[in-house]
């Protein structure tokens, strides 16, 4: 499928074809947009090295001078590192069309680019939902739709508390996403371990998780399918404090006018401050961890075929 307008790497597409484990990584959490330098690089290097320690191949999607790239070599990993315009699914064929330098793609982008090269799972931190009075702003990412759509299983630690998290479950309901929490009863929150809204279903092993995307299959079902893992122990945010942060961030960007694609990464930057760092370590934690679940996805996929 390699073209002037996407390109697999050659360790990604040899992977696929010796039916080796591949898991995807969108690139706006190492972008600026995600993550603050020098974190940014801690992430990619420790999301990275947790997929390789289970011998599965890393394909980071981007676009790099307007191609849609599945596999970034580590020689190019400052391009990704560095001031992107961040890349919706919709955004893609834009950012193609106008070659745009450097495109961090979201959760959505990377969903299509995935399932297009063949990748049946994608690892990230938190997903976009549900922004909180989105029936006022209509303000609901297009990641939701993404995570229907396409035929790949995604790795989450939820979705971050500042938005509408009974909504984006709802909606998750409303799309038919199977919501899966992995050694959890309740939807986690992202950098906070513990929430408090029930999860339709729980897994506690990678064999049933596995057990459920077969069955999924079989029944010929092409959406994808959502797996929530908590934030490790040590490195998760009290949830009282990480509420009150919330909304004095969100006050903050409603008072600046902030909307749309602009959200997300104000609030980020707002949380990391206020917790002077705590929010960053924990997200580079949680990215790792769900890595690392992700990994052993792909690995028994495989095994089991
Ligand atoms: N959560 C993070 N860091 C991020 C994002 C989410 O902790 O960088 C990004 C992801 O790429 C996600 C996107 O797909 O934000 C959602 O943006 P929006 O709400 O504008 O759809
Ligand atoms: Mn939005």
């Amino acid at each position: 499928m390699n073209s002037s307008q996407i390109r697999v790497s050659d360790e990604v597409r040899s992977a696929l074809s010796q039916h080796k484990p591949v898991v995807a990584l969108e690139s706006t959490i190492f972008s600026n947009l995600g993550l603050p330098s020098p974190a940014n690089l801690e992430a990619l290097q420790r999301c990275t090295t947790a997929l390789r320690s289970y011998g599965v191949v890393p394909a980071i999607t981007a676009v790099l001078d307007g191609v849609a790239r599945v596999g970034i070599d580590e020689s190019e990993w400052s391009l990704i590192l560095g001031p992107a315009k961040k890349v919706g699914e919709r955004e893609l064929g834009l950012a193609i069309a106008q070659r745009w330098a450097v495109g961090a793609t979201t959760v959505s982008s990377s969903l299509l680019l995935a399932a297009k090269a063949g990748v049946r799972v994608f690892s990230t931190g938190g997903i976009g939902g549900v922004h909180r009075g989105a029936e006022i702003s209509g303000d609901i990412s297009s990641d939701l739709g993404a995570i229907a759509q396409h035929h790949v299983v995604t790795v989450c630690a939820g979705a971050k508390s500042f938005l509408d998290l009974p909504r984006t479950l709802e909606y998750l309901e409303t799309l038919s996403v199977p919501v899966i929490g992995f050694g959890c009863d309740f939807f986690p929150e992202f950098t906070v371990r513990e929430g408090d809204i029930p999860i339709p279903a729980r897994v506690d092993t990678i064999e049933e998780l596995a057990n459920i995307v077969r069955a999924n299959d079989a029944l010929g079902r092409l959406g994808g399918l959502l797996t929530c893992v908590p934030v490790p122990e040590k490195d998760g945010l009290f949830k009282l404090f990480m509420d009150d942060v919330t909304e004095v961030a969100i006050k903050d960007a409603t008072a600046r006018g902030i909307t749309g694609a602009a959200v997300t990464p104000h609030i980020l930057k707002f949380i990391a401050r206020a917790t002077e760092d705590a929010s960053v370590r924990a997200n580079l934690s949680l990215a790792e961890n769900n890595a690392r679940i992700a990994a052993q996805l792909a690995v028994e996929l495989l095994r089991t075929q």
